[in-house]
């Protein structure tokens, strides 16, 4: 080793992704990598780390923090970084190139979870204003970098389809554009781990992951082509294989950056399942962190298929090798940490879920307010037995996956001893110039509902309420707590606001965290609570 020569820097940089025999750095030694991209499993992205370090690349892909991958590594060893060009043994920091100095300008009203990579959620006033979610305010979830795909060089973005058979159908995006009948799709995104937070918090048990609040979820309107006429085109013949030996089980996606996932075919094909190919967004091209320019989007699955940077497609009789399709998006028992993924089927279809998205509360009213537009409102019980009540407006979403419908939102004031019905909000922006709807065959898009009506005085709890609470995510719009007239008592009195939905086939939330908790926090779909509070 001692013999090997020494690099500069300027020079390693000079085998960048594009020559001929690209290298990497880590720590001081110098590899040659070029017999290893064909066999390296994350594929060609390793190019990405070529002519600098591979370290910030290997930080983003812990896998790679194995000793037999600095097995594998050290078969290329080629030299070491010539010792001008360190500092206390390695190339000083700037000379590190960040992944990450490329990605866009986010909105800064989107919630910052993560900066590197980009996770974000919508602000909860911008879910319960709109129906579709305005482009800039849509949640982010990238797991490594946004690839730079430059404007005028969209058209020619590569799609290759790969058959069972092994050949292989190539389509620019131009192509796309021109061959297959446009459509349009509205379609919620959820990610698996919208409310893991509540999920942790609610059960009082730690989940690994993102600890989002209920903003992982938006709903826009996708521009794009069917996933099944390309596929048909390729030369995929719905019914293949039936008589052969093999056949097709999964569509696996592939984006740019090494980020993998696969969808059944049976939704696929499905002349009802909606999947687009997308290349535009709300009337616009699709942003650079939602995939442009092109990504899968699958309607009623969780969001997690829906591939952006978008440039491989393969038929196969297996699902997707990646990690987020046969790990990550799985969930097991409350009580089994310790698991076999491939036990676990990988999510795909979205159970029902709730959120309370903004929340306001109003005056003190001396005789007990009547719901405007919860529908059952005046029949609670409670109302008429008390003298003085404080007015509620609450608005959030709800949403089914498969296409299944939300049917009812139920709204509880008293932490669940009494329930009324939440108003429906009709689908459309109302707000003239606003983008165009569009409709699926199924009902892939949120629907937002809206609660006018008044929490009893009786209904305030002296002290605190026993269940631990999810309200970070909701937009309070509430000043200052205010005081109920009259009362000669004192001290914070708290009452929980509670939201369930239910779908078309009657699907609906469990009651507690605790009962469907698993250790990386999928799918939080409880009862959603809040807290509110008054002083009196
Ligand atoms: N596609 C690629 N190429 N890379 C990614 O990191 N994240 C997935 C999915 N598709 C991801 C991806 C996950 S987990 C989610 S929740 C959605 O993209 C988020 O889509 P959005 O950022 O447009 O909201
Ligand atoms: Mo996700």
């Amino acid at each position: 080793e001692a013999s090997l020569p020494r690099y500069r820097l300027s020079e390693v940089k000079q085998h960048d992704g594009k020559s001929e025999r690209p290298w990497v750095i880590h720590g001081d030694k110098v590899y040659d990598i070029t017999e290893w991209i064909s066999a390296h499993p994350g594929g060609s992205v390793i190019l990405r780390a070529a002519g600098g370090s591979i370290e910030p690349y290997w930080n983003i892909f812990a896998i790679h923090k194995n000793q037999y991958v600095y097995d594998i590594l050290q078969q290329y060893l080629i030299g070491f970084v010539h010792p001008a060009d360190l500092q206390d043994g390695k190339p000083p920091q700037d000379a590190i190139e960040d992944p990450f100095a490329d990605d866009p300008i986010r909105h800064p009203d989107l919630i910052t979870k993560t900066v590197k990579p980009r996770n974000a959620e919508t602000p909860g006033e911008a879910m319960s204003a709109q129906f579709l979610t305005p482009n800039d305010l849509f949640y982010v979830r990238n797991h490594m970098w946004v690839p730079r795909i430059a404007e005028d060089e969209s058209d020619d973005h590569l799609l290759s389809i790969e058959l069972l058979d092994g050949s292989v159908k190539e389509y620019t995006l131009r192509d796309l554009k021109a061959k297959f009948p446009k459509h349009e799709v509205t379609a919620v995104l959820q990610c698996s781990g919208n409310r893991r937070k509540h999920m942790s918090e609610g059960s009082g048990r730690a989940t690994n992951g993102l600890q989002w609040t209920a903003g992982a979820i938006s709903n826009a309107c996708w521009e794009g082509v069917l996933l099944a006429d390309v596929l048909k085109d390729a030369g995929f013949e719905n019914h293949e294989g039936m008589s052969g030996t093999s056949e097709v089980k999964h569509v696996q996606f592939n984006g740019m950056e090494a980020y993998g996932a696969s969808i059944p075919i049976r939704k696929a094909v499905d002349p009802q399942g909606d999947v687009l190919l997308a290349y535009g967004m709300n009337g616009k091209p699709l942003p650079r962190d939602h995939g442009y320019p092109l990504r899968a989007i699958v309607p009623g699955h969780v969001a997690a298929r829906s591939v952006k940077w978008l440039n491989q497609i393969t038929l196969s009789e297996d699902e997707s090798m990646s990690q987020w399709q046969r790990k990550d998006y799985k969930c097991f028992g409350p009580n089994q940490t310790k698991v076999d993924w491939d036990k676990a089927p990988a999510i795909q279809e979205l159970p029902v879920q709730s959120a309370i998205t903004s929340l306001k509360l109003g005056d003190w009213v001396k005789k007990p307010a009547t719901a405007t537009s919860g529908a059952d409102a005046a029949s609670d019980p409670d109302e008429t037995a008390t003298t003085d009540a404080r007015k509620l407006t609450l608005s959030g979403y709800a949403f089914s996956g498969g296409g299944r419908s939300i049917i009812r939102v139920d709204i509880s004031v008293d932490s669940g001893k009494n329930w009324t019905q939440a108003y429906l909000l009709p689908d459309c922006d109302p707000k003239p110039g606003s983008p165009s709807l569009c409709h699926g065959h199924g009902a892939w898009t949120w629907k937002r509902w809206m609660y006018k009506g008044a929490i009893p005085a009786s209904v305030f709890q002296q002290g605190e309420p026993e269940m631990v609470v999810d309200d970070d995510s909701v937009d309070n719009q509430t000043p200052t707590a205010g005081t109920a007239p009259g009362s000669r008592e004192t001290g914070r009195r708290c009452t929980t606001l509670l939201v369930k939905a239910t779908d078309e086939v009657y699907n609906c939330q469990p009651e507690s965290h605790a009962a469907t908790w698993n250790f990386r926090g999928n799918l939080a779909n409880a009862w959603h609570r809040v807290q509110v509070c008054s002083e009196c």
